[in-house]
């Protein structure tokens, strides 16, 4: 076992399981999924099943151990999110979702955020000729729609967890991420969070502190996405933004990321033969929201089974 890790006591299993608090928030979690998914529908969103094996998967912008599937002899990777394949669908369907479950092997560090687990789900959405402010705007609209539900359908779990979720008030305010920096300094994450009391978009976030697939705003220089940062410390909880389509344009953000195409193989083949449409789409993560309006200090408690980093659970 590597220095760090920790096999979990089945004890300590047991008592998460009969934990109220883990209950209260299940059933909350379970609520944000019902809701979430009949607006997305009632919006015209198709919903997907997850894709959990696939050859190419998120490169991701930050350090996870990698994960490869060896099936006789064929390389699959574990989903770190569906970003290529929800492109892909739209030669299927204009709009559509997954509740997808994404494997991230968080390093150990992550253990103690309070918003990590190597296994989480986000919902995931991407739609056909949309922009960063169509996307802004339904979330915005979606999110209203959650606090509302819970309140109404979990009354007795928000009591017991002694949480009046704040109703959100689009529209959210925004804030450029260099004007972040100026402000808060290099790492502004948690302390701009701290500053807020309501839901924030971060926008223009620079090229290089982003995935390729995002796409190059005019200036050159950001991208034409966004981050939702909750108040009060509890972080990001979307990411998303507008998409690169052209072959060339992948190509090029590719090099500039470090990215070897050789990775993306089936999608870059798919770009250049057939092109996919230009789109735009984030995901929000469900057990960090969760948390947000149960006003937990681990997101693992929104989960019976959490994957904490360096942790061995049932
Ligand atoms: N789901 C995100 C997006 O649509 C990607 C991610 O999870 N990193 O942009």
């Amino acid at each position: 076992m590597a220095e760090g890790s920790m096999v979990v006591s089945v004890e300590k299993v047991v008592n998460h399981l009969k934990d109220p608090r883990v209950k209260a928030a299940v059933k909350v979690k379970s609520e944000v999924l019902r809701i979430a998914e009949n607006f997305l529908k009632n919006e015209g969103y198709i919903e997907l099943l997850p894709t959990i094996l696939s050859t190419v998967t998120d490169p991701l912008n930050h350090d996870v151990y990698e994960v490869m599937v060896n099936y006789n002899g064929l390389s699959y990777r574990l989903t770190q999110s569906m970003i290529f394949h929800k492109q892909l669908a739209l030669l299927a369907f204009d709009k559509i979702f997954i509740t997808s479950p994404n494997i991230r092997l968080e390093t150990f560090d992550k253990s103690t955020s309070g918003r990590h687990l190597f296994e989480f789900v986000q919902i995931d959405l991407e739609a056909r000729e949309a922009t960063r402010e169509d996307i802004m705007d339904l979330i915005e609209r979606l999110f209203v729609e959650i606090f509302k539900g819970v309140r109404e359908t979990c009354k007795e779990e928000l009591e017991f967890l002694d949480v009046g979720p704040e109703m959100p008030q689009p529209p959210f305010k925004k804030v450029k991420y260099l004007d972040a920096v100026k402000e808060y300094g290099e790492k502004f994450e948690d302390k701009l969070s701290m500053d807020l009391d309501q839901p924030a978009w971060l926008i223009d976030i620079p090229i290089l502190e982003r995935e390729f697939y995002d796409k190059l705003s005019p200036d050159g220089e950001t991208l034409l996405d966004m981050d939702l940062i909750l108040p009060r410390g509890y972080g990001e909880v979307i990411s998303g933004g507008e998409r690169e389509y052209e072959y060339d344009s992948i190509l090029r953000r590719m090099a500039i990321k470090g990215n070897d195409p050789e990775d993306f193989e089936w999608y870059l083949k798919i770009v250049k033969e057939y092109g996919i449409p230009p789109s735009a789409g984030c995901g929000f993560g469900v057990e960090r929201l969760t948390r947000y309006i149960c006003g937990l200090d681990h997101v693992k408690y929104t989960r019976l089974f959490p994957k904490v980093p360096g942790e061995l659970w049932v």
